[in-house]
């Protein structure tokens, strides 16, 4: 049986074999190579404290202290060298592909509806027109009686406008139509003047497919000596092309409005999906009515011209094929998206 100093020289031959070894590991493959050699269920610590039970009586404490102190060594050196070895070979954790293509934050863009206003701005910009704007809350003057709409006339009618309370006018509401901005620029404008106008107006329509209780109109004006019907037509008829192109189809009819003389109706024919078509109303125009010249103070007897309004929605769903008006203002990003 090996004496006690023999014993100690093992233990010790065996922690010294197993520093140094440790030492050299480099690796996290090799270091779990040195926990299963060492510190493993079938290794060399183990196998030395397997032998105490066959040691006798007299050295058994001793070895067995000697023995754990050894393992104990081991095992905290052990650690130290895991987590020096981790952190030489960088963060753990799952690994980022840092040459991915970075996912494009999601920003919004301006609305189909502005878009159009742009459009069409632009268009009539290149024609020699001044985009002009007017308020929105307006007052009985602006909105009818400087337009040749006299008090008892149905257009007038509570119930057929947005009559509001506000400190801006005693009869103060939302405008129902932009040629609001005729008497405002005629107002303050000597001719020739040439702008159009476009702005958001409200009416307490039916909501359907093609109405809605608010929705935008363009407002155009043209006032100088010797202006006639015929500018009128070919203004609009190159508008319409220049915005839907040369093979568009609109119509020009009779109407009436109270503020122009003879007064017209705009037409374009809308294609549906299932090959159905049909004319859509674009808008109003007419010869300026002498009454409204005379109204802002504008000799009719030197100066003629002439006005149109066309509502903005209607122009955006022929060009998009946009089935119904009501789509334009639900905020549906996968309608909105599209445009
Ligand atoms: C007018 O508003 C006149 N101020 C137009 C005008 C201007 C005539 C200058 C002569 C000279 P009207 O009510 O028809 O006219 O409306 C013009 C256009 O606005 C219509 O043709 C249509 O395109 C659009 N519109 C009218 N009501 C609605 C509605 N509820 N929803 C969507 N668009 C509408």
């Amino acid at each position: 049986m090996p004496s006690w100093d023999e014993l100690k020289t093992q233990l010790e031959t065996l922690q010294t074999a197993a520093a140094e070894k440790l030492a050299a590991v480099d690796s996290a493959d090799a270091l779990e190579a040195w926990r299963i050699a060492y510190l493993g269920s079938k290794g060399a610590v183990k196998d030395a404290m397997a032998r105490l039970k066959e040691l006798p009586k007299e050295v058994k404490g001793q070895y067995g202290k000697t023995a754990n102190m050894m393992k104990n060594a081991l095992a905290k050196a052990f650690e130290e060298k895991k987590s020096s070895i981790g952190t030489a070979a960088g963060p753990t954790g799952p690994l980022e592909d840092v040459s991915l293509p970075g996912r494009s934050p999601r920003i919004g863009h301006v609305h189909i509806i502005t878009q159009t206003i742009h459009e069409i701005s632009d268009i009539f910009g290149r024609m020699g027109f001044e985009v002009v704007y007017g308020p929105e809350v307006e007052d009985e003057q602006h909105n009818f009686v400087d337009l040749n709409i006299p008090a008892h006339h149905p257009a007038r009618d509570s119930l057929e406008n947005f009559y509001i309370e506000s400190d801006l006018h005693d009869e103060a509401m939302l405008r129902s139509q932009t040629s609001t901005v005729q008497i405002r620029i005629m107002e303050n404008t000597e001719p020739p003047i040439r702008i159009v106008a476009p702005g958001r107006v409200y009416r307490p329509d039916t909501v359907d497919a093609t109405h809605s209780f608010m929705f935008h109109q363009l407002e155009g004006l043209y006032v100088d000596e010797g202006v006639t019907m015929v500018d009128l037509k070919t203004c609009v008829d190159q508008f319409c092309k220049a915005y839907f192109g040369d093979d568009v189809q609109t119509r020009i009819r009779p109407s009436f409005f109270p503020f122009t003389e003879p007064s017209a109706e705009v037409d374009v024919l809308f294609h549906y999906a299932d090959g159905s078509t049909r004319w859509i109303e674009l808008g109003g125009c007419g010869m300026v009515d002498p009454n409204v010249l005379e109204s802002v103070n504008i000799d009719p007897e030197k100066y003629t011209g002439w006005a149109f309004g066309l509502g903005i929605e209607r122009m955006a769903m022929r060009k998009h094929n946009v089935p119904d008006i009501r789509m334009l203002f639900e905020s549906d990003i996968r309608f909105l998206k599209q445009f």
